[in-house]
């Protein structure tokens, strides 16, 4: 393939390098999200392989063009493990973390960006639709519209965009404001961050904004008009049904059951080992109904799967050591020769045991500080085909919006998600099966498909409205 009519651009390929020759399909919100609507297009993915200084061709996997992008060790130092996950993930996430401003590691962002903004233009077709994914590639739309003035493109921001209060402290607030509206669309999770967006944009740089349309100046002295509205992601709701019904998946997980002792109650939690969702929180509540004797070790277990994420960063290193001196705690106070407190597994399972543990799971914890959507949420509910099951979900999870029937809690409030907990586990059969049959339509009706459509055909008017 010499050009595309589509191209996604990422800053990771959506594979992992695992032999000489060798990609497996890598795990992570963004993939899973992404991954079945690149198998039905005919498209391009521009993305790093995940691992510094490989400098490789353009190749074909699963049925995707693939376009890698070589950065240098010092570039993911600077560029992804600095700019993205020590400036820009802190605070968008409200600064539950500090983030770092360093200007070295900005040079190194406006580098990269550079590099994956050329890629695209030489890998789209005159006319194509470019869809720029997230936060590591906020300069990429309008440096792709200098190259490309003739492509339409589209940028989704997968986590928050905070309060200006907050986005002002960026020493680069302009330069990433001008960089995200170099887009003709540019989507959002939530409402609100759409809504925090306008608002930077227009105390910033003074551009007028009406209803989600914001006009941006041109170079010829006209105006442009990009579009920032909310567009919730989802995951394959049907491909999650179909594992949940499964006959070894389902065996799996009653097998795991088994293996825990046979609780009345398994409480769930799975999360990227990150500060955003929570974990501390979640733990300090389930330690505490444990002392407060509200539950007991024989019938309650959590189970906590921790993904190793983003190892190299301090704070990373930081909330590890927290949680596994907190879980080595609660486990000597509470545990018994024959019960755990707490399963902890720094982990990543495939996905197959993943839908096993939501099978087993009576209770799922996402109790996240700040989460863009969390797609954990929504592929608990699609997993629950029995209608069983009670989702306990944080307001601060963008998937608050839409999860309206779930047991709503804020994590800063121990108390509230201590009786929070107590409700889901007292609940009745009658009172799950209703609030999670409404879940269960809700995401089976916006599921990804859904999602992607929904932001390409903005896409899609946006342009055809601005060439009128
Ligand atoms: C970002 C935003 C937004 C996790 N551990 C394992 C595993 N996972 C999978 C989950 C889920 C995905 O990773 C995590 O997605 P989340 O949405 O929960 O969170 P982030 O990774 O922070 O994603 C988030 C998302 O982008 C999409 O826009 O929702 O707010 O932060 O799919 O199942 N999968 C497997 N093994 C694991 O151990 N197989």
């Amino acid at each position: 393939m010499n050009t595309a009519d589509f191209v996604v651009v990422a800053n990771r390929l959506p594979v992992d390098r695992v032999g000489e020759d060798e990609w497996r399909p890598s795990p992570g919100g963004l993939v899973a999200a992404l991954e079945p609507v690149m198998q039905r297009s005919d498209g391009a993915w521009v993305g790093w392989p995940g691992q510094p200084d490989l400098e490789l061709a353009p190749f074909d996997a699963d049925g995707i063009h693939l376009v890698p992008i070589s950065l240098s060790e010092s570039e993911v130092e600077h560029y992804y493990e600095g700019m993205s996950n020590d400036t820009f993930w802190p605070l968008y996430h409200d600064v539950i973390a500090e983030p770092r401003y360093r200007r070295m590691w900005w040079d190194t962002y406006v580098k990269v960006n550079e590099r994956f903004a050329r890629a695209a233009a030489d890998v789209a077709a005159e006319g194509a639709t470019v869809w720029v994914q997230d936060y590591q590639l906020q300069l990429v739309p309008r440096m792709l519209r200098e190259l490309r003035p003739d492509l339409t493109i589209g940028y989704f921001h997968h986590i928050p965009f905070p309060a200006y209060g907050l986005y002002s402290q960026l020493p680069w607030r302009r330069q990433v404001l001008e960089g995200l509206l170099g887009a003709d669309v540019i989507g959002f999770q939530r409402v609100a961050d759409a809504g925090n967006f306008a608002r930077a944009v227009r105390r910033q740089l003074k551009y007028p904004t009406k209803a989600s349309g914001i006009a941006v100046p041109t170079a010829d002295g006209g105006t442009r008009s990009a579009i920032a509205r909310a567009f919730p992601i989802s995951i394959d709701a049907e491909m999650y049904e179909e594992l949940a019904q499964r006959p070894d998946i389902q065996a799996r997980a009653a097998e795991i059951r088994e293996s825990l002792g046979n609780p009345k109650t398994i409480l769930f939690g799975v999360d990227r080992l990150d500060y955003t969702k929570g974990i501390r929180h979640r733990m300090k509540a389930f330690g505490e109904l444990l002392e407060d004797g509200r539950i007991d070790v024989a019938d309650v277990t959590l189970v906590q799967v921790a993904s190793p994420s983003r190892e190299r960063v301090d704070a990373y290193q930081h909330l590890r050591d927290e949680i596994e001196l907190t879980v080595g705690r609660i486990n000597g106070d509470h545990d018994t020769v024959g019960h755990t407190a707490i399963r902890y597994l720094h982990q990543a399972f495939p996905r197959e045991e993943m839908v096993a543990l939501y099978l087993a799971a009576d209770v799922m914890l996402v109790t996240a500080l700040r989460d863009g959507m969390n797609l954990v949420a929504k592929e608990y509910v699609a997993s629950r085909v029995d209608n069983r099951g009670v989702l306990v979900l944080s307001e601060f999870a963008g998937a608050s919006d839409e999860l309206t029937t779930a047991v709503k809690i804020n994590p800063h409030d121990i108390d509230g998600m201590k009786d929070a907990i107590v409700q889901a586990i007292e609940m009745s059969g009658v009172e799950q099966g209703r609030r999670m049959r409404a879940l269960r339509r809700k995401v089976r009706e916006n599921d990804v498909t859904a999602w992607s459509t929904s932001f390409l055909e903005a896409l899609t008017q946006a342009r055809a409205e601005s060439q009128r």
